[in-house]
C-alpha cells in the first residue's frame, strides 16, 4: 500500500526544504517506502475535508489504509516503528533516539521557528532589532547545548537515527543564518545528514513540486 501525504502546493519556502512536509518525505526515502504526495493549497488546507485529518488545518499529513497521522513528529515515529528502521532494536538506544526526536521538536526547533517567524512578520517593527537579538540568544543556547552533547561524533546517539533525522530538519532552517556556522561540529553535522541519498532524494522530490507551481 502506497501511502499518501500531504504538502504546501506552493511553498512559502520556494522549495528550499524548509516546510515540515521535508522530514515525512526524508523519513519515507530512507526506509525505502514510496508514497504518493497530495497538494494543498492555503485555502484547501482549512477546508472540512483536510480539517478531519488535520484539525489544525495544516500540512503535513500521512494516510495508509485506514490510519490517518497528522504531527511530524507522530508520524515520523510511526514510519520508523512500522518498518523497523531508523530506531534501533535495543530498547534503552531506542528510548534515547526518540527523546532525541523530542528535543529536536520540544526544545530546538521552537526558538528557531519563532526567529523565521519574526522575520517574516515582524521585520517593520520598531522592536524588531532587539527582538531579533533576544531569539539568537535564546537559539545560541541550544546550538551551545547541543554541540557539546556531539562533540566529535557523527551522529547524536551511535548510529543515524530519526532523532537524527528531525534534529537535522530543525537545523536546515538556520543554514546561511551565521548562528550555526558558529559551531563547526553543527554545520558538519548538517551537512552529513544533507548529504545522505535519502534526503536528496526527498529535497528534490519537494523542490519539484515548487518547480511546477512556479510555471
Ligand atoms: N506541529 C506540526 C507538525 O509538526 O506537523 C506543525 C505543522 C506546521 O507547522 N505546518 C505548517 C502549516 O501547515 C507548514 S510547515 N502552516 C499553515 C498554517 O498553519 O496555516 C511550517 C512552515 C511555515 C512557513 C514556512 N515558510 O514561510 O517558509 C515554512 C514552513
Amino acid at each position: 500500500m502506497i501511502p499518501t501525504i500531504t504538502a504546501f502546493k506552493q511553498s512559502p519556502d520556494r522549495g528550499r526544504g524548509l516546510a515540515r512536509d521535508m522530514r515525512v518525505r526524508w523519513a519515507l526515502e530512507e526506509v525505502g517506502q514510496p508514497y504518493e504526495a497530495r497538494l494543498l493549497t492555503f485555502e484547501a488546507m482549512k477546508e472540512p475535508a483536510h480539517l478531519a485529518i488535520q484539525p489544525f488545518g495544516q500540512i503535513p499529513t500521512y494516510e495508509a489504509g485506514d490510519l490517518t497521522l497528522f504531527e511530524t513528529g507522530a508520524i515520523v515515529l510511526h514510519i520508523a516503528e512500522h518498518h523497523g528502521k531508523l530506531l534501533p532494536d535495543d530498547p534503552k538506544a531506542r528510548a534515547r533516539a526518540i527523546a532525541w526526536m523530542f528535543a529536536a521538536l520540544n526544545t530546538v526547533e521552537p526558538p528557531i521557528f519563532e526567529r523565521t517567524m519574526a522575520m517574516i512578520l515582524e521585520r517593520d517593527e520598531a522592536w524588531y532589532a532587539p527582538r531579533l537579538q533576544s531569539l539568537e540568544t535564546n537559539i545560541r543556547k541550544r546550538l551551545s547545548a547541543l554541540s557539546a552533547h556531539l562533540g566529535q561524533a557523527d551522529w547524536l546517539d551511535g548510529s543515524f537515527t530519526a532523532g537524527d533525522l528531525m534534529m537535522a530538519t530543525v537545523l536546515l532552517r538556520l543554514k546561511d543564518s551565521g548562528l550555526l556556522e558558529e559551531h563547526h561540529n553543527l554545520s558538519a553535522y548538517l551537512a552529513r545528514a544533507e548529504a545522505r541519498p535519502a534526503f536528496q532524494r526527498a529535497f528534490a522530490a519537494q523542490l519539484a513540486v515548487f518547480k511546477a507551481a512556479s510555471q
